[in-house]
């Protein structure tokens, strides 16, 4: 017999497990917090980051996390990215009463960063960006898009990042984070109506 997903109401909060061979996480979200980091794990970059992120998206962040840090930061940044979007997706059930699409550009100093998301149900992933360095201290630049592609994969959001124009890319990094937690914001803030699609149903 086919069980039909049972269509839940946001609750804005999700608490994420994931252990592997690689990495082992927990995660906790508030999408209606008051911007609050609790952030224990062992690539600083991405723990400023993720600071960054709560703070303009309002949101109440915990992870507490390790991994084989010691081969890469790769698998830890994009186990937490994976998480966060899990928890994302968790915490809004069947959407009813968000307002869905969220869109901010963000100047930081020299650097204007873009971020454009919708919470469609349908992961899809841009980012537009030169950066100039392979390292930011000692943080692999590639795995920028590498966690915002797990992001949006479980997040099941099409995100759609761009650094218009930089010098720094520090400035441009944080810009992107900065960007992506005012437009998730945004898109989780709630509005009078049900689920807010043509078709009715958000998945
Ligand atoms: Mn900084």
């Amino acid at each position: 017999m086919a069980t039909e997903a049972i269509a839940v109401a946001p609750t804005f909060s999700a608490n994420v497990a994931r252990e592997t061979g690689e990495t082992t996480i927990r995660l906790s979200l508030q999408l209606h917090g008051t911007g609050e980091a609790k952030l224990n794990f062992p690539v600083p970059f991405l723990r400023h980051m993720l600071h960054l992120f709560a703070v303009h998206g309002q949101f109440d962040l915990a992870i507490d996390a390790d991994g084989d840090v010691d081969v890469e930061d790769h698998h830890l940044v994009e186990d937490i990215g994976l998480c966060l979007g899990k928890a994302i997706a968790g915490a809004l059930g069947n959407k009813a009463g968000i307002r869905r699409y969220g869109e901010r550009h963000t100047p930081m100093d020299e650097t204007l960063a873009r971020a454009v998301l919708d919470l469609s149900g349908r992961p899809a992933f841009v980012l537009q960006a030169q950066f100039t360095n392979e390292r930011i201290g000692t943080f692999p630049t590639e795995l920028v898009a590498e966690f915002f592609k797990s992001v949006a994969n479980e997040g099941r959001m099409a995100l759609h990042l761009a650094v218009l124009y930089g010098e720094n890319n520090h400035h441009m990094v944080e810009g992107l984070f900065k960007a992506f937690g005012a437009a998730l914001r945004e898109a989780v803030s709630t509005v009078d109506g049900g689920v807010p699609s043509s078709k009715g149903v958000l998945e």
